[in-house]
C-alpha cells in the first residue's frame, strides 16, 4: 500500500457558521477559526475540512454558491482565506475546502445569466425542459421536498433541481461547464489548498429524463477527466460524498491508481435506522447491523480503496444522542467507547467540531428554534399532509434534525458558550455550562484528551493504520470487538455499546497476561482472560509478538 500522508491523517470537520464568531454578529467566521488553530493543534488534527465558506445567498448554509472564486462576506474575505491557509499551514494543519459542483445558487452568475434566454450562452449550463405552466416534465422529487422542477415563466421551460429551488443543477454534460470548474479548482489549489471534499459527487451525472440522478451512466467517465484535469496535478487528498456509493463502487472511486478521488463518504451505517419516511423516525441503530456494515466496508476495501472513518457529521444528529448514552452518569464513558471503537479502525478519521467534547443533541422545542432548510421543510410536507402530528414530527426532528449538529461550538461555560458577543444564529445548546473545551481541556481524564490520545496513537503505531481488520463475536447485540494485525503486532478492540454489565472471555491463544493496555475509559481498568465490563466500557489491548495463523484461523504468540 501506498504510503499517502492522508492515509495516517486525522481531519477535522468545521461548519464554520457555529465554530467561532470573531466580530459579534452571531455567526462563525474565518476568523474566529484562526483564533482556535492552537487548539486544533493541540487535539493533534493534520486538516481542516471546512463545509462552504464561498459566496453564497445560504439558502443551505453555504451549499447554494454564487461565486466559487469569492468568501462570502459573513465568514470574511478572500485576504482572511489566504491568511487562514497560510496560519494553519504554520500549525502543520492542510485546509481542505468543500466543493459544491453538483449544483449552483440561482444568484451566481452563471444562472442569472442562463435564464435570460435559450441561446444565452450560459442556457446550457443548466438542466432544462420544455413544457408547460403546470405540467411537470415528471415526478421527481427534490431532496428538501416538492418538485425538483421548478417553471420559468420567461423562457416556458422548467429548470432540474435536486435540493432547494435555489439550487438549480449544473448540466455535467455541457463541456464548458466542466471545463470552468477545472479552472476554478485549480485557482484554489495554487493558493495552497490541500483537498477538497465533493458535496453530492455521485449525482452529478443525472439523467432526468430517466430519472436517474445518483450513479448515472456517464458518472465515473467525469470524475476521472475531473481528477485528470486538477487534484492530479498536485498532492490533494480528496474525499466524495456519495451517499449511492457500495463497497464495489468505493473501489472505482478510491482505486489506488488515484484515477478519482482518495475516498469517499458512505453512508450505509447512517442509514441503518432510516425506512419509509426517510430518516424521520425515533429507531435506534441495531449493533449487530452496524457491526456487519462497517466490518463489510472494513474487509472489502483492504488493498482495493481507503475508508473514510465518521460518526457526524454537519447533516446528522449527533452520534453520542443516537448510539451512546448523554445522561451525565455516562455521557463521557460512552463518548469515549465510540471514540475508541471508530478511531481503532482501518482508514481515514473524520472528527466533526464539537464530538472531542461529546456535545449532544439539542432540546429544541418549537419549530422555529430550527434554522435547516430540510428539518422545516419536513415538517410542513409530513405535518401538513397528515403523516405525522406535530408531536411526533417535533419528536422526531429534536432527534434527527441536522440542526441537532449545528449548534454553536461550546468553548467555555461564559455567556453563548463562547461562540459568539452577539446573538447566535441559531440556539446554544444550554448544557455548555457542563460540556465546554475549557473545562475539558484543563481535565486529563477529559473526551478531549481521549480524542487526543487516539490521534497520538494513530501517529505512532502503523498497526492502527495499516492492521489487518477482523470482526468477532458478530452476533453478540451488546459487544463490538475486533482486531487489528500487522507485522506480528496485534490489537484487540473491545467496547461495549450496552448500559449493561458483560462477561467478556479473552479469544482463545490470545493470552490476557500478555496484553498490554493502551487506552481504556475506566480508571483502574485492567486485562483478564475472563472479565467483566462495565456499561460503555472500551478498551485497546496490544499484543507485541500475537499472530493470527490465517489458514487454521487460530492465533498464537
Ligand atoms: O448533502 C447531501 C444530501 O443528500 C443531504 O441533503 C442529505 O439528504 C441530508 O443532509 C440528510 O439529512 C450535501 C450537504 O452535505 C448538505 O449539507 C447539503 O444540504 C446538500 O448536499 C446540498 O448541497
Amino acid at each position: 500500500m501506498a504510503a499517502e500522508w492522508w492515509k495516517k491523517a486525522v481531519v477535522y470537520q468545521i461548519y464554520p457558521r457555529s465554530f467561532k464568531d470573531s466580530d459579534g454578529d452571531g455567526i462563525g467566521d474565518l476568523n474566529g477559526i484562526i483564533e482556535k488553530l492552537d487548539y486544533l493543534e493541540e487535539l493533534g488534527i493534520d486538516a481542516v475540512w471546512l463545509s462552504p465558506v464561498c459566496k453564497s445567498p445560504q439558502d443551505d448554509n453555504g451549499y447554494d454558491i454564487s461565486d466559487y472564486q469569492d468568501i462570502d462576506p459573513l465568514f470574511g474575505s478572500l485576504l482572511d482565506m489566504e491568511r487562514l491557509i497560510k496560519e494553519a499551514g504554520e500549525h502543520g494543519i492542510k485546509i481542505i475546502m468543500d466543493l459544491v459542483l453538483n449544483h449552483t445558487s440561482d444568484e451566481h452568475r452563471w444562472f442569472l445569466e442562463a435564464k435570460k434566454s435559450k441561446d444565452n450562452p450560459y442556457h446550457d449550463y443548466y438542466v432544462w425542459r420544455d413544457g408547460e405552466e403546470g405540467v411537470l416534465p415528471n415526478d421527481m422529487r427534490a431532496c428538501f421536498g416538492g418538485p425538483a422542477w421548478e417553471w420559468v415563466p420567461e423562457l416556458s421551460q422548467y429548470y432540474f433541481h435536486q435540493f432547494s429551488v435555489k439550487q438549480p443543477d449544473l448540466n455535467w454534460e455541457n463541456e464548458a461547464v466542466r471545463r470552468e470548474i477545472y479552472e476554478m479548482i485549480r485557482w484554489w489549489m495554487d493558493k495552497g489548498v490541500g483537498g477538497f471534499r465533493l458535496d453530492v459527487i455521485d449525482q452529478i451525472a443525472k439523467e432526468p429524463d430517466l430519472k436517474i440522478t445518483g450513479n448515472g451512466p456517464r458518472l465515473h467517465e467525469f470524475i476521472r477527466e475531473l481528477s485528470r484535469e486538477t487534484f492530479q496535478k498536485g498532492d490533494c487528498v480528496t474525499v466524495g460524498e456519495c451517499w449511492g456509493a457500495d463497497t464495489e463502487r468505493a473501489k472505482l472511486y478510491s482505486a489506488p491508481d488515484g484515477s478519482e478521488f482518495s475516498m469517499v463518504f458512505q453512508f450505509e451505517h447512517m442509514d441503518l435506522d432510516g425506512g419509509e419516511t426517510f430518516k424521520w423516525n425515533d429507531r435506534r441503530i441495531d449493533l449487530v447491523e452496524l457491526k456487519a456494515v462497517l466490518s463489510k466496508w472494513q474487509v472489502e476495501l483492504e488493498g482495493k480503496a481507503w475508508n473514510s472513518l465518521y460518526w457526524c457529521n454537519h447533516d446528522q444528529p449527533r452520534m453520542l444522542s443516537r448510539l451512546g448514552n448523554t445522561s451525565s452518569s455516562y455521557r463521557e464513558t460512552s463518548a469515549k467507547m465510540l471514540a475508541i471503537c471508530l478511531h481503532m479502525m482501518q482508514g481515514t478519521p473524520y472528527v466533526y467540531q464539537g464530538e472531542e467534547l461529546g456535545m449532544t443533541n439539542a432540546p429544541f422545542e418549537k419549530l422555529e428554534d430550527f434554522r435547516d432548510i430540510e428539518s422545516i421543510n419536513a415538517y410542513h410536507q409530513y405535518v401538513e399532509n397528515g403523516r405525522f402530528d406535530h408531536d411526533t414530527m417535533m419528536r422526531y426532528l429534536r432527534y434527527k434534525s441536522r440542526d441537532n449538529a449545528r449548534t454553536p461550538m461550546q468553548w467555555d461555560d461564559t455567556e453563548n458558550a463562547g461562540f459568539t458577543k452577539g446573538i447566535p444564529w441559531i440556539m446554544v445548546n444550554p448544557n455548555y455550562r457542563e460540556i465546554n473545551a475549557a473545562d475539558q481541556m484543563a481535565r486529563p481524564d477529559s473526551v478531549f484528551h481521549f480524542y487526543q490520545k487516539l490521534i497520538r496513537l494513530r501517529k505512532e503505531h502503523e498497526i492502527v493504520v495499516y492492521g489487518h481488520y477482523e470482526l468477532l463475536m458478530p452476533d453478540d447485540p451488546e459487544l463490538y470487538v475486533y482486531t487489528r494485525e500487522w507485522n506480528g503486532e496485534m490489537l484487540l478492540v473491545v467496547c461495549n455499546f450496552s448500559d449493561n454489565e458483560r462477561r467478556f472471555v479473552f479469544p482463545e491463544g490470545l493470552d490476557a497476561k500478555k496484553a498490554e493496555l493502551w487506552i481504556g475509559n475506566y480508571p483502574e481498568a485492567q486485562a483478564a482472560d475472563d472479565m467483566v465490563l462495565r456499561a460503555y466500557e472500551a478498551m485497546v489491548f496490544y499484543f507485541g509478538t500475537q499472530m493470527r495463523n490465517r489458514a487454521e484461523g487460530t492465533i498464537y504468540g
